[in-house]
């Protein structure tokens, strides 16, 4: 096998070169992980996720995406550093099955580096030809909500329906095949320092929402990420600490998939306007964020 180029956490890696680098990390590592075809975006793009996995049946599995919104480029390295660490690290894989998607919005992250820094949505044209692009997290099937179906120019105009984007009808049917074993969904976004929990539409508490702020914070994830440098997550129902949202990724794992434990991720900003991180911010925010990651898998399989 060939030895997988190492990802870099010194720039911000493209498109194609993030999907060269989860071909040759499956293929320099035939054994534990195998690539997951997750079909073509709407402008063409194949693109691919990862399983580590040391191949014990039955084994409890977790799932990270990162990049589903464009510009948030601080998300990628982070799903990065997940690959390596499991890679390299057998124990990971006896505790679950990890399945890690680093661009889940591929014509959206490719067009942010050529066209629009700031660009959040896909790219598939709208009703409005100066308004391309829908919010892919807000176009899953789980309460998927039309809002204005007008607004096409708005950064979180839903779609024309549930999975109207080929992107989030691939990730998203890929999560609900594997939502029987999944404990854990964790999207990663910046900005906000914040882990954000179901749901979006409402306030009203979930079943489980002591587990699910207990594995948050405690001896868990916030805690983990604060001990390495100091940055204080808090741990916050999305709707309540930031807006009401239909038909966002995590709310779709918890309630379409009974996915037990789901999570939104908020890193840190950066640059002016907060999404525009210098380079020079990848390496600490991935150094405070793995212990945080690696608090909560150990959390949710343990309780
Ligand atoms: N924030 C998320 C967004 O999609 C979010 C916040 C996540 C709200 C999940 C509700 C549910 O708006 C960013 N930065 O995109
Ligand atoms: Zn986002």
């Amino acid at each position: 096998p060939r030895k997988p180029r190492t990802a870099s956490y010194d720039r911000f890696m493209e498109f194609v070169e993030i999907d060269a680098h989860i071909h040759e990390t499956a293929d320099g590592n035939p054994a534990i992980a195998s690539v997951l075809d997750l079909g073509f975006s709407y402008g063409g793009l194949e693109f691919h996720g990862l399983k580590l996995s040391n191949g014990q049946p039955g084994q409890k599995a977790v799932w990270f995406d990162c990049a589903i919104h464009a510009r948030e480029w601080l998300s990628t390295p982070v799903c990065l550093r997940i690959i390596d660490e499991v890679v390299a690290n057998p124990a990971l894989r006896d505790l679950a099955d990890w399945y890690i998607l680093p661009v889940a919005n591929p014509d959206g992250y490719d067009y942010s580096f050529t066209d629009d820094r700031f660009w959040r949505k896909t790219r598939r044209p709208t009703a409005d030809a100066n308004c391309p692009g829908t919010d892919p997290n807000r176009n899953f099937d789980f309460l998927w909500d039309a809002g204005n179906p007008t607004d096409y120019c708005s950064e979180v105009y839903p779609g024309t329906g549930a999975f109207s984007e080929p992107e989030v009808a691939a990730m998203g049917n890929f999560i609900l095949d594997i939502a029987d074993n999944l404990v854990l969904y964790v999207a990663v976004h910046s900005y906000g320092e914040m882990i954000l929990y179901p749901y979006g539409h409402t306030v009203e508490p979930v079943p489980n929402v002591d587990q699910l702020i207990a594995a948050g914070t405690g001896t868990a994830s916030a805690d983990a990420i604060a001990a390495v440098a100091g940055t204080a997550y808090t741990v916050e129902n999305s709707a309540s600490g930031l807006y009401f949202t239909y038909g966002a990724s995590d709310d779709f794992a918890y309630g379409r998939g009974a996915v037990e434990f789901a999570y939104t991720f908020e890193l840190s900003a950066g640059g002016s306007g907060g999404f525009d991180p210098p380079a020079s911010q990848i390496q600490p925010v991935v150094d405070e964020v793995w212990p945080g990651m690696l608090a909560l898998v150990e959390y949710v399989l343990a309780n």
